[in-house]
């Protein structure tokens, strides 16, 4: 018989779907898996065969855990509030929510086409009043834990997208989102206080079974520090200036202080002959944006504020300098200079001639140059210098120990249409209330015009009569918040609802989290190493501190999946090349019109017109054929280049299964040893590598069976079955297909994982006879695997009484047969 996929899966697919194959329930009598993919955005793109990779790869282990019992959670759902469908609705007038609602139905089409396991009934979009009514409520709930406040706050602003972004998706000076520049300017902002997180965000990490790269980008991004503050008396003022220091000790070694340009003592500290130049210099500082100012490589700039501070241990005069490599909101925006032994200070005081005084001896590390009365560290170490210096501070009450974090506040107003907006009604007199329950959700209103005001205010400003109220709880009047959440909000808790997804009454029941929570296994991009994946776990370690949730982590095992790199061609200075336009000549590459082409491996994208459709694949070879190459072409977490040529072979051991088991030395009777051989070696191989995710070696070693296999003289149907259900994870619709063919029930995820017999695994065992002089002395018994090494090394562990004093002279090993030592 001939296997034709595009017969048999949807049939499959129908079949699953109506009979609600893959609901998940919370059997108290079963153990609970929870896997999860990072949902996609439902792009106008539709789905990217990276997307492929890794929900190819949780399907696997969903349908893998379902066999052997456990009770599967496997959702979908869409991350569907963001920039690109407002810019969509801005370049073509039309509704937002009517594009996002196009572009669902495609993903929908084409995940399906797929044959992925998810229940059906938990799906949501996070753009869904239903869904957002909730995260307004959480954020309530932030707020009534004071983890939400409202602040003046220096944003990067990019007039191009017209809103503030967050340090996280601004790079060097551009928007993540676009490229556009950003700017700073000060703007009135909800934030949220991730920074009171701080040191339970880096102790969560420890127990997490995440790729140790991603928790070292957690713990960089939060950047702990410790060190000391220190204060410092401004000359001629009733003000001191505190800075923060990781190196107490050089505190004789301070020659300057530096400020950042928007420290609020500028002012103070300007005299009347600094006045002009450091406005200038303010200015033209308002203009960098901080990553420009902080690079290093740059030549420091800055400016003298017109003051001078008392050192507190020499009690000389110092000069208090303005520079933008101080970075604003880090420590207490202001360092004390110690160019001896800090580069930055180094090159600023080489700029401005300022003096330079070492304090660490550069060989012994130790301390020199520090004797001032009762304040005396020549000689100790630099540790012990340190916490001297932080004693003495703390005794004469100018500074204390202080902890410092890279992580800030995280702001949390975007000036959007298509976003959750606040639930925030704002009074006249500058006071504000948080909606209740009853009030929620706030619906955005419709509207013609999406684009962004440019005054930071947000499209949803224009709409008077929806901002403009009177309360209906206190009958005062009222002004909406007009600013929306960001994207990350809907993504933060999204794992949450799966649980309990159309639960009217809360965002989820206290009983269906406890079953489900914690998710089990989550594969997405490493793009979300630090953004969501730290947004997230700040929400939910807030829920737990509320007794909201019941474990303190998330998301207890991470995967990253590698990128899909595809081959591209290029007209250098020209452009990117189809590669159906592509004409090979000698083994160099040519466009049809005859340019030299530049022949590259690159992340697949549209622009670089080396994407691939997943639909085009899925009509050519088949979903299953496509499944199974998805995990074929490399390990999951490592990047991996397409190649079509591989996805033919997958098909084409599709087709040769097929019609082996389709054929006629398909017998009845049981298997015999050698069959069992092959199907137990295959049934060992198959779990370890769904269990230890080494997916990538799967289709292979269903290959090398079927080589095998093919050679037996007849095919035992049990043997099949058994390939079938170890199949049917990776390939499900022709696995489904030949087991019913064969006379079961459909339904082969839930016909049990076979295990496998150690008796028919001897065959990989051989024994090895050991002799010492020509004596045999010992036998061993060795894997196949083994190497020579590990194969001498228990020979002679074995022989080891003939051996002792003894010099070896000569070692043979015989594979397979012998292993021999001359003494
Ligand atoms: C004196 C000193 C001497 C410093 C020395 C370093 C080396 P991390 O490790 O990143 O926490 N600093 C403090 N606040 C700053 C700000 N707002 N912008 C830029 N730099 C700032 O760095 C802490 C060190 O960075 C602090 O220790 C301070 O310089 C500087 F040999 O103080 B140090």
């Amino acid at each position: 018989m001939h296997y034709d996929p595009s017969m048999i899966e949807s049939k499959w697919q129908t079949f699953w779907k109506d009979s609600k194959a893959f609901k998940a329930f919370e059997d108290a009598s079963k153990k609970k898996y929870y896997i999860l993919d990072m949902f996609p955005y439902p792009s106008g793109a539709g789905l990217h065969v990276g997307h492929l990779i890794g929900y190819t790869a949780t399907d696997i282990v969903a349908r893998y855990k379902r066999a052997r019992g456990f009770s599967v959670m496997h959702p979908m759902g869409w991350d569907s509030f963001g920039l690109p469908a407002e810019q969509y609705a801005i370049r073509t007038g039309t509704h937002p929510g009517e594009i996002t609602k196009k572009n669902i139905a495609n993903f929908r089409k084409q995940l399906s086409a797929m044959g992925f396991s998810y229940d059906e009934d938990r799906e949501f979009a996070t753009s869904d009043p239903k869904y957002f009514k909730w995260t307004q409520k959480l954020f309530s709930i932030l707020h009534s834990q004071g983890l939400a406040y409202m602040a003046d706050m220096a944003v990067n602003y990019c007039p191009e997208l017209g809103t503030v972004l967050s340090n996280e998706e601004v790079e060097d000076g551009f928007s993540v989102e676009g490229g556009y520049p950003v700017e700073r300017r000060m703007l009135r902002q909800w934030v949220l206080k991730i920074t009171a997180y701080a040191d339970k965000l880096l102790e969560g990490l420890d127990e997490l079974d995440w790729p140790e790269s991603v928790k070292q980008l957690q713990r960089s991004w939060i950047g702990r520090s410790e060190g000391a503050e220190v204060q410092f008396a401004i000359e001629g003022k009733n003000k001191t200036l505190t800075v923060f220091t990781t190196r107490p000790e050089t505190l004789a070694g301070v020659t300057f202080l530096v400020i950042s340009p928007e420290h609020p003592l500028v002012a103070d500290l300007i005299s009347a002959n600094t006045r002009e130049s450091v406005e200038a210099y303010l200015s033209e500082a308002s203009r960098k944006s901080e990553r420009d100012r902080v690079s290093e490589g740059k030549i420091k700039t800055g400016v003298f504020s017109g003051s001078m501070v008392i050192h507190p241990i020499t009690g000389q005069s110092i000069p208090v300098w303005i520079s933008d490599y101080v970075v604003v909101g880090y420590g207490f925006g202001a360092v004390m200079g110690v160019p001896a032994h800090d580069e930055r200070d180094k090159e600023f005081a080489e700029v401005f001639n300022l003096d330079i005084k070492g304090v660490i001896c550069p060989d012994s590390q130790c301390c020199i140059n520090s004797n001032f009365g009762d304040f005396c560290l020549n000689g100790l170490s630099i540790d012990r210098a340190s916490d001297y210096v932080v004693r003495y501070l703390e005794k004469k009450k100018i500074g204390k120990a202080k902890v410092s974090y890279k992580l800030r506040d995280w702001l949390f107003s975007r000036q959007r249409y298509w976003g959750e907006p606040f639930p925030i009604l704002h009074f006249e007199d500058g006071t504000y209330r948080v909606l209740e329950d009853d009030e929620l959700p706030i619906v955005p209103p419709n509207v013609s015009d999406y684009k962004p005001d440019g005054l930071g205010k947000g499209p949803l400003a224009r709409v008077s009569e929806w901002v403009n109220i009177q309360d209906p709880k206190t009958g005062k009047r009222a002004m909406r918040e007009t600013h929306t959440m960001p994207q990350w909000a809907g993504s933060c808790w999204y794992y949450l609802r799966f649980c309990d997804a159309t639960n009217d009454e809360a965002p989820w029941s206290e009983s269906k989290e406890r079953y489900w929570m914690p998710v089990d296994l989550y594969i997405g991009g490493a793009e979300h190493a630090v953004l969501h994946l730290l947004y997230a776990r700040f929400w939910h370690r807030v829920f737990y501190d509320c007794g909201l949730v019941s474990t303190p982590e998330p998301f207890k095992k991470l995967v990253n999946q590698g990128l899909v790199l595809s081959t591209s061609y290029r007209i250098p200075g020209k452009g990117y090349v189809s590669p159906e336009d592509v004409v090979e000549r000698n083994g160099q590459y040519f466009s049809k019109s005859g340019d030299a082409l530049l022949v590259r491996q690159e992340k697949m994208s549209k622009s670089k017109l080396n994407g691939i459709d997943p639909q085009e694949i899925i009509t050519e070879f088949g979903a299953d054929a496509l499944r199974m190459y998805a995990m074929f072409s490399g390990p999951l977490d490592k990047n991996k280049l397409w190649c079509n040529q591989s996805i033919a072979g997958c098909r084409r051991f599709l087709n040769r299964l097929y019609e082996l088991s389709t054929s006629e030395k398909v017998c009845s009777q049981p298997a015999d040893f050698d069959a069992n051989v092959l199907v137990h070696k295959l049934i060992k191989k198959i779990t370890e590598d769904i269990e230890t995710l080494s997916l990538n070696t799967i289709p292979s070693a269903f290959m090398e069976f079927l080589n095998a296999f093919s050679k037996l003289p007849v095919y035992p149907k049990e043997s099949l079955e058994v390939v079938f259900k170890l199949l049917a994870p990776i390939a499900p619709h022709v696995a489904e297909e030949l087991w019913v063919l064969f006379g079961n029930q459909p339904g082969i995820d839930h016909a049990g994982w076979p295990t496998y017999d150690d008796k028919y695994l001897v065959s990989a065992i051989v024994v090895y006879v050991v002799q010492v002089n020509g004596k045999v002395r010992s036998r061993i018994e060795v894997s196949v695997e083994e190497s020579r090494e590990e194969i001498l090394s228990k020979a002679k562990e074995s022989v080891f009484k003939y051996l002792e004093g003894e010099r070896i002279k000569k070692e043979i090993v015989v594979p397979g047969k012998l292993v021999s030592f001359a003494v």
